[in-house]
């Protein structure tokens, strides 16, 4: 049995060796990290439409900015006129404001509910409770009997290769590609906030309340995010890191995990170490 998972991890990594991803911040990048999430792809879209709106705006108030210093200063036009209200220029200048105000909640409100409607339950692939706590996070999978295991980051001094300093977690959330999650989300103690910026979730972890996202991947790979809401003194130090894999090792995974949470655990290593040896050998 045990042979036959480890050769089904060996092909999957195979196939997989192209696909990976890292969600995570690169240095002296510009702008969201690239999407993973269908979320994600509506905000980057929502967010480029405002960029274009601002853009058009701040080029028409430089034009007649430009245009009145230059053709009305004392110089070019000594005799100023003395009028004083122009009703045309009013009109305009109170209902352009008012459309493209229009315009940009219309695709606002779309995407508030896009992200707020759960998905029915019978297309929920997996759901995964994250409880906050001072200062890392615990993960439980109620449908595959997982009881929660503790998420805690890689101290500085023992950063390994591959791993991301004050990034990398010694378990990380581990969820199937192009399945849909349902993340429950609460605090046992204060109030923190999970959030991925690659799939466009940040949700706050509220001690006695249980907040509920939803998201699904369409990238094999690693992304990585923090704690969003100031918490306490090791605010800064309890990332979340999340593996998204195939289903089939996803399974795998578990299977082993529900029996011995390091036994998941060193499933998931053997996968990766697979693949990197894999996408060494491709280069
Ligand atoms: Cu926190």
């Amino acid at each position: 049995m045990r042979f036959l998972t480890a050769l089904a991890i060996a092909w999957f990594a195979a196939a997989s060796a192209a696909l990976a991803r890292v969600g995570a911040p690169a240095d002296g990048a510009l702008g969201f990290q690239e999407a993973a999430t269908s979320i994600m792809r509506e905000v980057t879209s929502f967010h480029n439409l405002l960029l274009v709106i601002i853009t058009a705006i701040v080029l028409v108030v430089l034009a007649l900015l430009l245009w009145v210093m230059l053709r009305y200063n004392e110089k070019a036009n000594p005799e100023p006129k003395k009028f004083s209200h122009n009703t045309l220029v009013e009109i305009i200048w109170t209902a352009v404001p008012v459309l493209i105000l229009v315009v940009i909640a219309i695709p606002s409100f779309q995407l508030l509910y896009y992200k707020d409607r759960m998905p029915p339950e019978g297309e929920i692939d997996v759901t995964i409770k994250a409880t906050g706590y001072q200062w890392n996070w615990g993960y439980e999978y109620p449908d595959h009997g997982i009881s929660e295991f503790i998420s805690n980051m890689i101290p500085d001094d023992e950063i390994g290769e591959g791993q991301l300093r004050t990034l990398s977690v010694d378990y990380p959330l581990v969820v199937p590609v192009d399945s849909t999650v349902l993340l429950q989300v609460t605090a046992g103690d204060v109030i923190h906030a999970w959030a991925i910026p690659a799939f466009g979730i940040k949700i706050d972890a509220i001690p006695g309340r249980l907040n509920e996202v939803w998201f699904r991947v369409d990238h094999e790979g690693t992304y990585y995010g923090q704690c969003s809401e100031l918490c306490g003194l090791r605010h800064a130090f309890m990332p979340i890191e999340v593996r998204v894999v195939p289903r089939d090792v996803f399974d795998a995974w578990a299977a082993a995990a529900a029996d011995d949470p390091d036994e998941g655990l060193a499933l998931l290593a053997a996968y990766e170490t697979d693949r990197r040896e894999l996408r060494l050998a491709a280069r």
